[in-house]
């Protein structure tokens, strides 16, 4: 008797065990690294309206991971505002607004999870932003200049090169300095206000400096350039600069 019953209980065993298995792979298969399912939220904050509140989910759950940025582009995108939204519990971040025109805006919030772009993860919202009296804009700005030197502007699906001259008061910058560990950002965003990509640009020296964009379609697209320059008094300036290329 006692063997009979052993003798069944080996095949169920063995399906629960089986079960099992699959159970721990599943849940192991939620979240492999670099492969997270992320769920960005945005909203104006009722208690503020200069304030956005953004939440981030990993895998379901309130998380966050890397570095989040928002990107603020005017609907007509002339104004680019490059910003950081600041963590104040595990996935939530609030964003207080600088002074910008009132109006409709994209705002693309950006999680980069490693040093460089290409694996960011990215996300638009559309919302109507009321204006802040906007104060006398930085002078220091209008001071630098942007100029092609050289556009290799490649059919849509291969990386473009674009070199630019930034110039100080009419002379090549000399010296940069850096935004969240970087030189230059770049910024570009297609006519249709579908696409959008953040990434950088090398100085080469003499004010020089190179942009790579993958431009996904042929059309329009307006870049943005934000440099950080030193200027003569160690005061450091950071313009944002713009400029438009149309892709084949
Ligand atoms: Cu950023």
């Amino acid at each position: 008797m006692t063997t009979q019953h052993s003798d069944y209980s080996w095949p169920l065993l063995r399906v629960a065990t089986a079960l099992l298995t699959v159970g721990i792979l599943m849940v192991g298969g939620c979240s492999p690294s670099g492969h997270d399912d992320y769920k960005i939220d945005l909203s104006a904050d009722p208690q503020s309206a200069a304030r956005l509140l953004v939440t981030q989910d990993i895998n379901g759950k309130p998380a966050s991971k890397g570095m989040m940025h928002a990107h603020i582009l005017s609907a007509d995108q002339l104004a680019l505002y490059h910003e950081h939204p600041q963590q104040r519990e595990t996935g939530k971040f609030a964003l207080d607004l600088a002074e910008h025109a009132a109006g409709e805006y994209d705002i693309w919030i950006e999680i980069t999870t490693n040093e460089g772009h290409a694996n960011a993860v990215l996300k638009r919202f559309t919302m109507n932003l009321p204006g802040k009296i906007a104060s006398a804009q930085d002078p220091g700005a209008a001071r630098i200049a942007l100029q092609p030197v050289k556009l290799a502007l490649k059919p849509a699906g291969a990386v473009s090169d674009l070199e630019f001259l930034l110039q100080l008061d009419g002379s090549p910058v000399a010296q940069f300095g850096k935004f969240i560990g970087v030189e230059v950002h770049t910024f570009a965003v297609s006519n249709d206000r579908q696409w959008f990509k953040h990434d950088h640009a090398e100085p080469k020296g003499g004010g020089k400096v190179d942009a790579h964009f993958r431009f996904p379609k042929a059309g329009e697209y307006v870049i943005f350039l934000q440099p950080t320059v030193v200027a003569e008094d160690s005061r450091e300036l950071r313009p944002m600069l713009r400029f438009k290329v149309t892709v084949q």
